[in-house]
């Protein structure tokens, strides 16, 4: 995350660059934000958003997220441009030291990292899809409705995605269980945003993680938990949209000096199972377990004399 003066520095830069489209011409304005669009469009891709404020666990998330998917034999995941993405190399600093780095590099468009799934079961779908990250503190004007338009509005790096038409798009809420009060106003806002702006998308869904739960001591159910606090009125405003909703932590956290134990296996599962199937259409892995032998193996271990178990 970046730290104060590095967040000046970024708006500085993003009031430096809104200057010189003014006061250029107003085609280059244009120009700059037809491309941005195509490059959205061009990706042919799922984009993954994840969304919340500062500290809300979302780089702690999608670092063991994609741990989980390489390490997990379910499929394999290709990392596009490893090299040349400094926000991958921070996630691969973060799960192969198991200490979580701080984020250095704002950028004036999301944090992106392109990637490719190749479920291990081959007639399964393999997909495309982006992860990006954003700032909740880039997204101070949304609440803003005194600005010059006003309504709330986006930084153009973001809203460029709700004009880039036909692009598919989970927004991933994330706030700390011990937050939900305080960043319910933010949410409801966004989630407002996506549901005025979402003409364009040709598909969308949310996720909402309540992160964090390691340290939630209530040991409720996310639903019990949710009804005794405003995070209700999050998920009434998603539910149309049959949204993941959940409790989540990457493990156990030592929040002085950030160092990962017990990484969790069961969180990113269900998230990742429900992304898959929540992108293609297919369910990753098939429900159905057979618990007893199949007919097969009872054949073959009859014909073969074993009859232990
Ligand atoms: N207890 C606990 N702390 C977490 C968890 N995930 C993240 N954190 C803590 O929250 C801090 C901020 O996380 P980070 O992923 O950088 O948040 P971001 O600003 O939303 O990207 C981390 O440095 C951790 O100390 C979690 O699952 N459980
Ligand atoms: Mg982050």
């Amino acid at each position: 995350m970046p730290n104060k003066d590095e967040k000046n520095e970024l708006f500085n830069r993003n009031a430096a660059i809104t200057k010189k489209e003014d006061t250029n011409s107003n085609t280059e304005a244009q120009e700059k934000a037809r491309m941005r669009r195509n490059n959205i469009i061009d990706k042919d891709t799922h984009y993954i958003f994840f969304f919340g404020k500062i500290a809300s666990g979302k780089t702690a998330i999608i670092t063991y997220l994609i741990n989980y998917i390489l390490e997990e034999n379910e499929g394999n995941l290709v990392l596009a441009d490893l090299n040349e993405n400094p926000y991958t190399n921070v996630l691969l600093e973060n799960f192969t030291s198991g200490t979580l780095t701080k984020r250095t590099d704002p950028m004036e468009d999301p944090i992106h990292i392109d990637l490719r799934y190749e479920p291990r079961d081959e007639r399964k779908p393999k997909k495309f899809f982006t992860i990006l990250e954003i700032a909740g503190e880039d997204l101070e004007e949304l609440g803003n409705r005194d600005n010059e338009k006003g309504v709330g509005s986006l930084p153009k790096g973001i809203q460029a995605y709700f004009e880039a038409a036909g692009i598919s798009i989970t927004f991933i809420l994330c706030t700390p269980y011990n937050k939900a009060n305080q960043d319910v106003a933010l949410l409801s806002q966004f989630i407002q945003h996506v549901e005025r702006n979402r003409s364009k998308l040709k598909k969308y869904n949310y996720v909402l993680l309540s992160t964090k739960w390691d340290k939630n001591m209530s040991r409720k159910s996310i639903e019990d938990f949710a009804t005794d606090n405003q995070l209700q009125f999050v998920i009434d405003q998603i539910k149309h949209k049959s949204p993941l909703i959940m409790g989540y932590s990457i493990g156990e956290v030592n929040e002085a000096d950030n160092i990962v134990t017990n990484v969790s296996k069961k969180y990113p599962k269900e998230l990742w199972h429900w992304l898959y199937e929540d992108m293609t259409g297919v369910e990753l892995v098939d429900e159905y377990i057979p618990t007893k032998p199949s007919l097969w193996q009872q054949l073959k271990d009859f014909l073969t004399g074993n009859n232990n178990g």
